[in-house]
C-alpha cells in the first residue's frame, strides 16, 4: 500500500471520519464477541498504541505476502503520536475487507482509560468537533469483539484468561455495549497477565478486578476448551515477545511508542497451523 494512502487518511475531514466510524459500527453489530478465523494464513498483531509506522509495515507485509487474515489484539490508542490515524487506517481496511480484518478490543479502548493516557488529548487537538468525535470513537470501541478462535483452536485475546470463565462459548453472552469495561469477565479478558510464579490466580497490581494467572489455571483452561495455544499482547518486551507455559502461551507486542529501542513483532500462522514470530 503506497505511503500516499496514509496521507489521504491523515487528511480525512471530520465528516468523513464520522461517516467511517458509523459504517464500522454497522459492521461490528454483526460480529460475535468471540470471532472465528477459518483456515488461512494469518498475521496476528499486538498492541499498536498510535504507532502508525509499524502499522504501515504490517499492512505492506499483509499485501506483499498474500496473507488472508489480519487479526489485531487491541490497544490501538493512547501513548503514541498518531492514535487517530492508526484507528482510521484500521477502520478504513475493516470497511474494505470486513471478514479479513479483525479488530479485538484492548483495555485502552475504554473512555475511562483513554481519557487519561493520551487519546482524548489527541482528539481534542486534532478536531474542532472533538467531543462528538471522541464519543463516537468510544461508542464503536465498545462494539469490538473480545476474543478470537482460529480453525486449529488457537485462542487470541488482549489480556488473559478470566478466573470465572469455564467455557469460552460464554464470551458471546457478555455485554456488547459497555463503554467503560465493568463486567468482571470482560475486564479480565482485556487486563489479566500470565505469571510464572503464580499457580492459579492472584490479584494483580494493575488495579481492582485484575488477576495474574499461573500454569495450573492455564492448563485447566486450555484442557476445558480444547485449546492448543493462546496468543495475547498487553505487555511489552525488549525483543517483542515472551513465551510461557511450555511455549503454549505467546505474548507479543507490536508498538515502538514506549521505546525506540525495543523490537516489534507479529505472530504469523501458516495453513498447517504453525506459529512463527516475525520481527517488523
Ligand atoms: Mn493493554
Amino acid at each position: 500500500m503506497p505511503t500516499r494512502f496514509f496521507d489521504v487518511i491523515e487528511n480525512y475531514s471530520e465528516q468523513e471520519i464520522l461517516t467511517l466510524i458509523q459504517q464500522i459500527g454497522t459492521l461490528l453489530d454483526k460480529e460475535n464477541n468471540l470471532v472465528y478465523i477459518p483456515k488461512s494464513r494469518v498475521i496476528i498483531v499486538g498492541d499498536l498504541h498510535g504507532d502508525l509506522e509499524t502499522l504501515h509495515k504490517i499492512i505492506q507485509l499483509f499485501f506483499r505476502d498474500n496473507y488472508h487474515q489480519l487479526l489485531f489484539l487491541g490497544d490501538y490508542v493512547d501513548r503514541g503520536a498518531k492514535q487517530v490515524e492508526v484507528v482510521n487506517v484500521l477502520f478504513y481496511y475493516k470497511k474494505l475487507m470486513p471478514n479479513r480484518i479483525l479488530l479485538l478490543r484492548g483495555n485502552h479502548e475504554d473512555p475511562v482509560i483513554n481519557r487519561q493516557y493520551g487519546f482524548y488529548d489527541e482528539v481534542r487537538l486534532k478536531f474542532s468537533n472533538h467531543k462528538q468525535i471522541y464519543r463516537a470513537y468510544n461508542r464503536i470501541f465498545s462494539k469490538l469483539p473480545l476474543a478470537a478462535l482460529t480453525w486449529n483452536r488457537i485462542f487470541c485475546i488482549h489480556g488473559g484468561i478470566p478466573k470465572e470463565l469455564e467455557d469460552i462459548a460464554a464470551i458471546n453472552n457478555l455485554p456488547t455495549d459497555e463503554e467503560h469495561i465493568e463486567h468482571p469477565i470482560t475486564k479480565q479478558l482485556l487486563w489479566n497477565d500470565p505469571h510464572k510464579r503464580v499457580k492459579e490466580f492472584k490479584w494483580s497490581n494493575r488495579g481492582p478486578g485484575v488477576q495474574r494467572f499461573g500454569e495450573d489455571a492455564f492448563y485447566q483452561f486450555i484442557e476445558n476448551n480444547k485449546i492448543n495455544y493462546i496468543i495475547r499482547s498487553h505487555e511489552k518486551w525488549k525483543n517483542g515477545y515472551k513465551k510461557y507455559f511450555d511455549d503454549k502461551l505467546i505474548s507479543i507486542f507490536s508498538s515502538r511508542s514506549y521505546s525506540k529501542r525495543v523490537s516489534t513483532v507479529v505472530g504469523t500462522l501458516n495453513k498447517k497451523g504453525g506459529i512463527n514470530i516475525l520481527e517488523i
